[in-house]
């Protein structure tokens, strides 16, 4: 059940934009919400809103119950030994920096490197220039073949007894490249390092199962995955969240204060200094029903065949340059290409007048641009309510944009 039999439950893809039915294709940047993560939020508000694990009385403990119960349902998804090892952040981006922060930077020693790739998305990159900055570690990166894939034997080769950590995305948000986590996994733990998975893309469309990838991290984001926007998951092996050093300080996360010295609380605690994203974790929780109601084989078939289904009807227009995994090869559900001589701001905003939103950008992966060679891209991402007929939308717009370009296209 996906595609059209779903969409019904997407109150906002039933509008019209510039005059057309919506074509939501821009997945990737942030994903619809279903009604019943709308309505769980609200339910949380109006029935049991406090703060948690603090007041004693039944709000309180109705707040705090809720707020673990989404704790639970997230592990169970990404089948987390235990729910204590799911820590709630506000996305993929603060994941990782607790990460960088609370573990690189106490690991990391002079001469160390951190092996990543130069397609990372700049959350998974820039917090790891920073913490090499800080400590005179490395930074080592990975060559990419022309579509964007690593060679394992390149990895074995990286990675050295110097290497404390790798970092990867797991699916590429700009080529849909999957990399062979596990395999990472295998070859980092060899040489005693750390795998970090950036899991922005890959956890809202294929089942995850992080005891089978054996990553020691693992970041993502509730919003992109049917969940509210301001709610992420770190998670991370019980040592190594033991070990790692919160990030924030304050209440909620302490154990014992003293006027010189504070003690913490057990992980995932530690890190949720503060008043916690509470009704966020609740929209995750129902996210994740929702998700599960679905199968995360289906979404993960549904998304792979219609980006399949976009390569073939992108391929119908020679202008177009289509960037990534050829057609065959296993790819995430987004398609990222160009319209020679056109910017890709441009044609965004004639797809946007035929009601067709897509991201143009450099979606932040400036170095991953310099490879391709050009400033910007266009991206067309998709999930489980689009349909071939979104495709075809976009391809009949693209053929308009084509027209309307033909000057500079020549
Ligand atoms: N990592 C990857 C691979 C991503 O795609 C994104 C967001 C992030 C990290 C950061 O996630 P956040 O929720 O903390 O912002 N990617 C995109 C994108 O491709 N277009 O807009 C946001």
């Amino acid at each position: 059940m996906t595609g059209a039999d779903v969409r019904k439950d997407f109150p906002i893809l039933q509008q019209e934009i510039n005059g057309h039915p919506l074509v939501y294709l821009d997945n990737a940047a942030t994903s619809q919400k279903p009604r019943p993560v709308l309505e769980a939020i609200q339910r949380y508000y109006e029935h049991d809103n406090a703060n948690v694990h603090r007041g004693v009385h039944t709000l309180g403990a109705r707040a705090t119950e809720a707020y673990e119960l989404a704790r639970e349902k997230v592990a169970r998804f990404i089948n987390a030994p235990s729910p204590e090892q799911v820590v709630f952040t506000r996305g993929t981006t603060e994941s990782l920096n607790m990460i960088a922060y609370g573990y690189a930077r106490r690991v990391l020693q002079p001469g160390d490197e951190i092996v990543i790739t130069p397609a990372e998305h700049h959350s998974n990159l820039i917090p790891w220039q920073q913490a090499a900055r800080a400590t005179g570690a490395q930074l080592k990166y990975l060559p990419l073949q022309p579509d964007g894939q690593i060679r394992l034997e390149d990895v074995r080769q990286a990675v050295t007894d110097r290497t404390k950590l790798v970092a990867i995305a797991h699916v590429s948000n700009v080529l849909g490249t999957i990399h062979p986590v596990s395999e990472l996994a295998e070859i980092a733990h060899a040489r005693g390092a750390v795998l970090v998975v950036d899991g922005a893309q890959s956890v809202p469309h294929q089942p995850t199962d992080v005891q089978a990838l054996d990553c020691d991290f693992l970041a993502f984001s509730g919003h992109k995955m049917c969940g509210p926007t301001g709610i992420g998951v770190l998670y991370g092996k019980r040592h190594l969240l033991a070990e790692m050093e919160p990030t924030y300080f304050g209440g909620e996360m302490i154990d014992v204060v003293e006027l010189y010295e504070s003690t913490w609380k057990q992980p995932p605690w530690k890190f949720e200094g503060g008043t916690p994203i509470i009704a966020g974790a609740v929209g995750l929780g129902a996210a994740v029903d929702y998700l599960q109601s679905v199968g995360m084989e289906n979404i993960q078939r549904h998304s792979q065949a219609l980006a399949a289904y976009a390569l073939e009807r992108l391929a119908e227009i020679p202008e177009i340059e289509v960037y990534g995994p050829g057609p065959g090869v296993a790819r995430g559900g987004l398609v990222t290409f160009n319209l020679r001589g056109v910017h890709a701001h441009d044609l965004s905003t004639v797809l946007d007048a035929h009601g067709v939103a897509i991201r143009a950008g450099h979606h932040c992966c400036q170095p991953l641009m310099r490879i391709l060679g050009v400033p910007a891209t266009a991206r067309a991402s998709f999930y489980l309510y689009n349909t071939e007929a979104d495709i075809d939308a976009l391809v009949t717009a693209l053929t308009t944009a084509k027209e309307f370009f033909q000057h500079a296209i020549g």
